[in-house]
């Protein structure tokens, strides 16, 4: 599949020679403002159904639908989601799976139910090739992440398109999945960017053109904006972004209260101010580190290895929990990402399983490069409570360290 790098408002002519920084220079950045940030949004396509379409490359070329079954009736539920195929037809997630037999009758359309566990478990690894590039990351959902590549990239915008395509890579080589990635000045533009072209698509959007870049787009791309509010700013003739950021603020917060009123107005303008928390969501723990020189000798590397076993154990006992999985991580000198991961019969909390796990997950992934390690990492997944604890959403993961 081509990939799409996406002339966002004809402003790909700037990339290239352009940086972030001086363009905003250039333009008259005036304090008070956002502070200077670069955002990246990844989203991964179609998930669920991708996930079904790797292990049977055979359904991709057809209708192929996931159903949240409700277990009433036979076809009672809605679609989880769907492939591009079957969305082409106008079968998306919500819809009711009976209208969509309805709309695919004789298309030769696949149904399958959710297969949680292994998205899960793709969705991990994914995320691990995020932490892998980038210090900064939060899973937003079992498919998307944020990343703060600020300084990675010394806001440099042909750095941050490098970095998205070297994720963009990664993905499709490490886990054959596409993904779309949205790269703008704050989670809110970077969010909506993801989704301008889609799938496999690449948006960048320069911060002095958020507010243009949004300013068409229909007011329920905004996120927090659904068919309800959308409803209510068309009966205030507020249709587009841009309506909403011409507005009066004192409209909009006398309709929607303060907060969201302040977020509409702020947003519409291509402003957002909220952080990239960085986490990895409550299922893992994850810890890498660069090497202090690139090497392929496990003596060398085990010393590390056993640091981080230590580490995530003890985390893992501090936070009350189990693992199923361990994953090892490890950038190769070409900073191509990798990670294997091999999952256990029963949770565990046992550091002798960590350190033996990921000894032997090292072992087969040298045995597959002749390239040097430059970063190695570990992985716990599939994180459940010991028996007694219940705090497991409490739960916050620290950003691993960034090259
Ligand atoms: P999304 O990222 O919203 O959708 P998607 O990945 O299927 O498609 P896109 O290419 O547009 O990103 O959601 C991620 C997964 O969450 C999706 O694959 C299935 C699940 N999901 C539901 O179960 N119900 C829903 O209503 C939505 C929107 C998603
Ligand atoms: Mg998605
Ligand atoms: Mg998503």
């Amino acid at each position: 599949m081509d990939q799409t790098v996406s002339d966002a408002c004809g402003l790909e002519r700037h990339i290239s020679s352009i940086s972030f920084w001086q363009a905003v220079s250039a333009g008259g950045f005036k304090s008070g403002e956002d502070p200077l940030r670069m955002i990246l949004h990844c989203d991964l396509d179609y998930f669920f159904a991708q996930c079904e379409e790797l292990s049977n490359p055979g359904l991709s070329t057809k209708p192929l639908v996931i159903c949240a079954y409700s277990g009433r009736t036979e076809d009672s539920g809605v679609v989880s989601t769907a492939n591009y195929v079957a969305r082409k037809l106008r079968v998306n997630s919500g819809l009711p799976i009976i209208q969509a037999k309805k709309i695919l009758e004789g298309s030769n359309a696949t149904y399958l139910p959710i297969d949680r566990p292994r998205y899960e478990s793709i969705s991990d690894r994914v995320m691990a090739i995020f932490s892998a590039h980038v210090g900064i990351v939060e899973k937003a959902s079992i498919d998307e992440a944020y990343l703060d590549i600020t300084e990675q990239v010394q806001l440099d915008l042909t750095e941050g398109r490098n970095l998205a395509q070297s994720l963009k890579r990664d993905i499709r080589r490490e886990e054959g999945l596409s993904c779309s990635i949205g790269l703008g000045a704050n989670k809110v533009v970077a969010k909506i960017a993801s989704g301008f072209v889609k799938p496999d698509g690449l948006t960048i959007v320069p911060s002095y053109q958020s507010a243009e870049f949004l300013s068409p787009l229909p007011v329920d791309k905004l996120p927090g904006i659904g068919k309800k509010t959308q409803e209510r700013l068309r009966g205030m003739h507020l249709e587009t972004i841009g309506d909403l950021a011409k507005s009066n603020i004192q409209y909009i917060t006398a309709a929607f209260g303060k907060k969201m009123g302040t977020y509409f107005h702020l947003a519409s303008r291509g402003m957002d101010k909220d952080p990239v928390r960085p986490r990895l969501g409550p299922e893992q723990l994850s810890r890498i580190v660069t090497l202090k020189e690139n090497s392929r000798d496990t003596d060398m590397i085990s010393p590390e290895l056993e640091d981080l076993a230590q580490d995530l154990h003890a985390k893992a006992l501090k936070h009350g929990l189990q693992f199923r999985s361990v994953g090892i991580i490890a950038v190769l000198e070409n900073l191509v990402a990798k990670t294997r991961t091999k999952t256990l019969d029963q949770p565990t909390s046992s550091i002798d399983i960590i350190r033996g796990s990921s000894t032997e997950l090292l072992r087969t992934l040298l045995e597959e490069t002749d390239l040097q390690i430059r970063r190695v990492g570990i992985q716990l997944s599939n994180l459940t409570p010991t028996t007694g604890q219940t705090f497991l959403a409490e739960f916050m993961e620290r950003p691993p360290s960034t090259p």
